[in-house]
């Protein structure tokens, strides 16, 4: 049947979203994220730009000038605008001023997930051909550096390299200017490295700092990790853009949200995981002070949505995102936030569904100002995430209801978000089918109230127990890809081509 295409304009769903006192807005109107960072530096020098749980904190003064000392020592050690830097590291005040360094001096950062092993490290540092790397953990600096085939400058987060070599420019980023660079398989195949302007980072800063009127009064209760869009896309950038502060909270705990709840923070940014645990312990009723709760990542399920409104008056504001896209979609700040949608574009964001001619469910796709250009090195998977005619293509299908709020309803590609986690099934496929005794093996998502998602596998095997499946996959695979169920199994169904149905696996 011949795919007609439904496009929402972007003017009406867009205006919801802007304060009443703005009218129009260009979000790009900085250019970059550390011209935009600067300008509130510059407007209020000794505001507290970040906090920790210990009591430290920096303020814009102090970030302006170490994030400078920094990128000078990166300079002396030979470092250049455009050269890739590996940034891996929990939360911290100096792992902050570190992210601000490389983007003030053109870095591209590349952010690696801590629980990385050796295979996957491996894989980030062959398809990025870092020139240095920022770690918190020695062990991983040395996996960086063995996957390196060219000299590499490894160092810890306080960047305790010699001065003296060059000084370099600063703040001179503009829209079109590489920044980020995040590992994601996209809508298939091996994780590929998705390449975001810092245009595309201050578009979706600025597009949720209007919505969700953040201003430098808020603090940031950020409990996420720093090596996804979601803690460094939106917790971090639009904190820095809007001049607020952040709370940073090394390690998720209900207990350690509601201490800083209590502490004076005014949002919360968490995945359904983090408010599964809120709702089912005794710290949800701290929330109630908070101005703002956002939930993203993967979907918050209504029935969640509900329990957190009847024990804390909170009501949450779902919004949709990507690695390749940042931000795009999200309830109103203002105006009814509806459980199971994920709201109405962002300014800037225009948004269609890709149908089989009926109307209803279709494949998202996208475009706006927060979109990236394409993956790194892969011309091909970048022309293949395209449409024709220049609209992302997001591998989710959703549908839009009488007002305009879109819910997400399926995934028409093969990914697992296990606790706000991406698990690409084939990954682990390949890892377990690598096990001398197995013949063949599937992983597919099972539903959980906790995760959302977890990992189930589906093994052809003789003489494996679970636990050696668990055993071996943990060995080789960062501890959230691990099958938490193995069920072993005749053979795997397949249709009439071969290919493994995954969908008939839980059936
Ligand atoms: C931890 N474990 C997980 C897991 N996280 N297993 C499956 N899925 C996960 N997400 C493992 C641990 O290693 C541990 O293994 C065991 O599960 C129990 O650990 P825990 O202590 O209970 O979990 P915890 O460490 O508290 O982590 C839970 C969590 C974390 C929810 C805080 O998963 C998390 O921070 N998730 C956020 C991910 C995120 O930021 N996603 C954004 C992607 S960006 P063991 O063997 O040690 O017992 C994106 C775009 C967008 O998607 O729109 O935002
Ligand atoms: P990532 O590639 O890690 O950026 O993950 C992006 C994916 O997370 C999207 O393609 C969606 O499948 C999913 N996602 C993000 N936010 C939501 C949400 N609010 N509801 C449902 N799925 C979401």
């Amino acid at each position: 049947m011949e795919t007609v295409t439904h496009v929402r304009p972007a003017t009406t769903a867009t205006a919801r979203h802007l304060p009443l006192d703005v009218l129009a807005t260009d979000v790009l109107s900085e250019e970059s994220l550390p011209r935009a960072w600067r300008a509130r530096w510059l407007e209020n020098p000794r505001a507290v730009v970040a906090r920790t749980e210990d009591g430290s904190q920096i303020r814009a003064d102090e970030l302006e000038e170490r994030s400078a000392a920094v990128a000078a020592r990166l300079a002396s050690a030979g470092l250049v605008a455009g050269d890739r830097l590996i940034l891996s590291s929990g939360p911290s005040i100096d792992m902050l001023v570190a992210y601000v360094a490389a983007h003030r001096m053109s870095l591209v950062v590349v952010p690696v997930n801590t629980a990385y092993g050796p295979t996957e490290i491996r894989h980030v540092v062959q398809n990025t051909t870092p020139r240095a790397a920022i770690v918190d953990d020695k062990r991983r600096g040395q996996l960086v550096s063995e996957a390196s085939t060219e000299p590499i400058v490894i160092t810890g987060c306080d960047v305790r390299l010699p001065t003296g070599g060059g000084v370099p420019t600063l703040d001179v980023a503009d829209r079109d200017t590489p920044a980020l660079i995040c590992h994601t398989s996209g809508t298939t195949g091996a994780p590929k490295g998705a390449v975001l302007t810092s245009g595309n980072l201050l578009a979706s800063a600025e597009s949720v700092r209007l919505a969700w009127r953040w201003s430098p009064d808020d603090r940031l209760i950020l409990a996420l990790p720093l090596f996804h869009l979601h803690g460094l896309g939106m917790g971090i950038n639009g904190s820095l853009v809007s001049g607020a502060s952040i709370g940073l909270i090394p390690r998720f705990s209900p207990e350690a949200v509601a201490d800083a709840a209590q502490a004076g923070g005014t949002m919360f940014f968490g995945v359904p995981t983090m408010y599964h645990r809120l709702a089912n312990g005794p710290h949800l009723p701290a929330l109630r002070r908070l101005r703002l709760c956002v939930s993203g990542s993967a979907p918050l399920a209504a029935q969640l949505h509900a329990q957190i409104e009847s024990g804390c008056g909170q009501h949450v504001l779902e919004r949709y995102g990507m690695t390749e896209t940042v931000i795009t979609i999200s309830n109103p700040y203002d105006g009814e936030r509806k459980p199971g949608t994920v709201g109405t574009p962002l300014p800037g964001v225009e948004v269609r569904l890709a149908t089989d001619g009926l109307g209803g469910a279709g494949e998202i796709e996208l475009r706006g100002p927060s979109v990236f250009g394409g993956y790194l090195n892969n011309p091909t998977a970048t022309a293949e995430s395209f449409t024709h005619d220049g609209w992302f293509r997001t591998g989710d299908l959703g549908e839009f209801d009488a007002d305009g709020y879109l819910a997400i309803v399926g995934r028409s590609k093969e990914l697992i978000i296990s606790g706000g986690y991406n698990v690409y099934p084939r990954e682990v496929e390949e890892v377990i089918g690598r096990h001398p005794a197995v013949v063949e093996a599937a992983v597919a998502g099972r539903p959980s109230e906790e995760w959302g998602e977890s990992v189930v596998a589906f093994v052809v095997a003789d003489g494996l127990s679970s636990d050696d499946v668990i055993h071996w996959a943990a060995e080789r695979l960062a501890p959230y890809k691990r099958p938490t169920e193995v069920r072993f199994v005749d053979a795997l169904p397949r249709n009439d081509l071969g290919k493994i149905r995954r969908d008939q696996l839980l059936s």
